[in-house]
This record gives C-alpha cells, sequence and structure tokens, in this order.
C-alpha cells in the first residue's frame, strides 16, 4: 500500500506547461526576495515565514487544482497564494496590511485568503488547519461534489494531536483530500529526526490504512505528477492520501530567524546547489522545450510584477479603524441565531442547572 519512491521524472509535459511552472515559481522567489527586503524596511509587520527554496512544493502540487477543488495551508503561504492565482499586489497589500489586501488587511503573511479561488487560508496555528481541512472535505463527499481539498503543512504538524485526528477521520469516512506535509526538515530550529519517532512522514499514513508516498518536493514535475494522481483518486474514488514532499527552506524559520545556529553551513549550501527553479529551467532549457531568453523575459516580468505589487500596496490605504472589530463579533440584531446555544435550549438544561444548584 504505502511506499516510498524518489521518483524521477521523465520530461512528458509540453512547453506551455513548461513555462506556465517556470514562471509561478519565478514569480515566488522573487516575491518573497522582496518581501524580505520590505520587512527589513518595515513596512510590512508582525511575522513573515519564507519559502524560499520551497516553490517546487507548492507550484508543482497546486498546478493539478481544479477550480472547484479547494485549498488550505499553513503560516508559510506566499507560495501558495500565488499558486493558486491570487493577485500579486493584492498578496503584496496584504502582507503591508492594507485594505486591497486579499484579507483585507486584517490578516497578514500568515493569514491571506482567497474565498473566490478557493483558498480557504494561510493558519498560523500549527496543524490547525487540518481538522478544517477535513470539515471540507467532509462538506464536498456530503453534498456529492465532485472534487477534493489539498492541505499543506510542514513536517512539525505530524506530531501535534490535529494531525492524527484529521488523518483518522479522513479515513474513516473515506473523504476525498490529499494531505501535504510539506517537510523541510526543521520546525522553528528542531531537526525533523529530533522531534518524530518516525521521520518519514509518509509512512504514518500506514496507521490509518491511508495511501502514502515520499517524492522529491524540489521537483516540481515529480510534485505535479504525485499530486494530481492523488486528488484524481481523491475525486474519483474518495480515498485519501498522505503525500510528503521532501524539500528544505533556504532561509530561516521566519525573518526574525537567520536560521544558522541550528544548521550546518555544508547542509545549507548542499541545498542551495539543488535549486528548485534553476534545476528545472536546466532540464526544460536542455529538452528544448523553452529558451534561455524565454526565461530571461520571464524573469523580467515577474520582476516589474512585484516591483508594481509593492507601490501599489506601499500606496494602498489602511483597513478603516471603524471596522476594527467587523467580522470579530455576530451581528447583535440577529441573536435569535444563538437562542438554540442557551444553557436552557432546547432541552432544558437551564431549569435542571438551576434546581440543581439551588
Ligand atoms: C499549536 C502551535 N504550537 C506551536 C506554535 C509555534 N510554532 C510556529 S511555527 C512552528 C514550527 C512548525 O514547523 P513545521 O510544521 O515543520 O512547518 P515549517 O515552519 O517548517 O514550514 C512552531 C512550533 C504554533 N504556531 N502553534
Amino acid at each position: 500500500m504505502a511506499r516510498a519512491e524518489e521518483r524521477t521524472t521523465a520530461l512528458e509535459i509540453d512547453p506551455a506547461d513548461a513555462r506556465r511552472l517556470y514562471r509561478v515559481m519565478a514569480l515566488i522567489r522573487r516575491f518573497e526576495e522582496r518581501t524580505e527586503e520590505q520587512y527589513t524596511r518595515a513596512r510590512i509587520g508582525g511575522y513573515c515565514h519564507l519559502a524560499i527554496g520551497e516553490e517546487a512544493a507548492h507550484a508543482g502540487a497546486i498546478d493539478p487544482l481544479r477550480e472547484d477543488d479547494y485549498l488550505f495551508a499553513s503560516y508559510r503561504d506566499h507560495g501558495t497564494a500565488l499558486a493558486v492565482g491570487s493577485p500579486t499586489a493584492a498578496v503584496m497589500a496584504e502582507l503591508f496590511g492594507k485594505s486591497t489586501g486579499v484579507a483585507g488587511g486584517y490578516g497578514g503573511s500568515m493569514h491571506l485568503l482567497d474565498v473566490e479561488r478557493h483558498f480557504l487560508g494561510g493558519w498560523g496555528i500549527v496543524g490547525g488547519q487540518l481538522p478544517i481541512a477535513v470539515g471540507a472535505a467532509l462538506a464536498l463527499d456530503y453534498t456529492e461534489a465532485d472534487a477534493a481539498v489539498l492541505c499543506q503543512f510542514g513536517e512539525a504538524a505530524t506530531n501535534i494531536g490535529a494531525f492524527h485526528e484529521a488523518l483518522n477521520l479522513a479515513a474513516i469516512w473515506n473523504l476525498p483530500i490529499v494531505f501535504q506535509c510539506i517537510n523541510n526538515l526543521y520546525g522553528m530550529g528542531t531537526s525533523v529526526t529530533q522531534a518524530s519517532g518516525e521521520p518519514e512522514q509518509w509512512k504514518r499514513a500506514a496507521a490509518y490504512g491511508m495511501h502514502g508516498e515520499r517524492v522529491d518536493g524540489n521537483d516540481v514535475l515529480a510534485v505535479r505528477e504525485a499530486s494530481g494522481r492523488l486528488l484524481d483518486q481523491a475525486r474519483a474514488e474518495r480515498r485519501p492520501a498522505l503525500l510528503e514532499t521532501m524539500t528544505y527552506r533556504i532561509r530561516g524559520h521566519s525573518v526574525a530567524d537567520a536560521g544558522k545556529v541550528y544548521r550546518e553551513r555544508d547542509e545549507i549550501e548542499q541545498w542551495r546547489s539543488r535549486d528548485p527553479i534553476t534545476s528545472f529551467a536546466q532540464r526544460i532549457v536542455e529538452a528544448g522545450l523553452v529558451d534561455e531568453s524565454e526565461l530571461e523575459e520571464m524573469r523580467q516580468e515577474v520582476e516589474v510584477e512585484v516591483a508594481e505589487a509593492i507601490k501599489e500596496a506601499a500606496a494602498a490605504p489602511a483597513p478603516d479603524p471603524a471596522q476594527l472589530y467587523a467580522h470579530v463579533y455576530g451581528d447583535e440584531a440577529r441573536g435569535e441565531q444563538f437562542a438554540r446555544m442557551d444553557a436552557g435550549a432546547p432541552f432544558g438544561e437551564r431549569e435542571e442547572t438551576r434546581s440543581w444548584r439551588t
């Protein structure tokens, strides 16, 4: 059932796919490099987690998603939003906390959101998105929708109780969901081998009778193939799966961490030499799918796109302070919706509680 394979993919893609995948990875990379600069200029506040080096894991897994599928992610979500097609300017504006941001400036870096594109967040609590994604998969199954959920999370989330509850429910209810563990080898500063009793995360699927597999997360085609196949299986056969994509975060855990104290320089250099974007570029040029000049053109395009996004974000208005509590509390005028939640309703508990107290 479960198998671990470091797949090597033959280049079975057409030039349009090659260009699209390259462009989205180049966009994510440039976006994050510029984000880092803007953060150090204090134009972006709060927490900010970069996924430089992990672009293939994001772009490859999201590429096979259909418009009717749903997507969830952790707080390391810039690449997720860009790969699903959220406008670059709106993603940058969200990081700037501006009202034109994808979450109206309320969410910031960790809480990107694009309901229109079925990207339901950006979640800051480690593993918190897994049960919610399972709920979305249950809704799809309940309404007999022919769609699936892709739920991304880091490998440290597999040690959280919610991970086990989520996988168990997905397995016993046969839900259409693919759990994508983006294994970048470290939590905040603890390596996966120090933190996980079973560091090969794909094997954990076996505990729930679920299919698990591992692919090279720096190989965008390997990730895309596995994600596409497992999403198809989830939609058609209601078989959930755990997909482990092996990658590395080149930067620290967040912009507040240089990432050098707990990692050896050689290790970082070794992963740098396996850069997912340059290696893909080399493969598609060698295969004759694109010219180097086309790649250069795309790099210039994304450079301009990100520069424009920064300009727009800087000029955009901040959210109206009067709206600070919007979406936090329910509408008082609609109190009847909570009537059934009173202690006494609907089963008369209030009376019993009172009589017990007196
Ligand atoms: C429930 C919970 N515990 C602790 C934290 C603090 N925390 C934030 S990120 C993180 C490490 C998570 O690592 P991983 O899941 O591997 O994802 P990565 O950051 O590597 O993408 C921790 C412990 C949190 N946000 N939520």
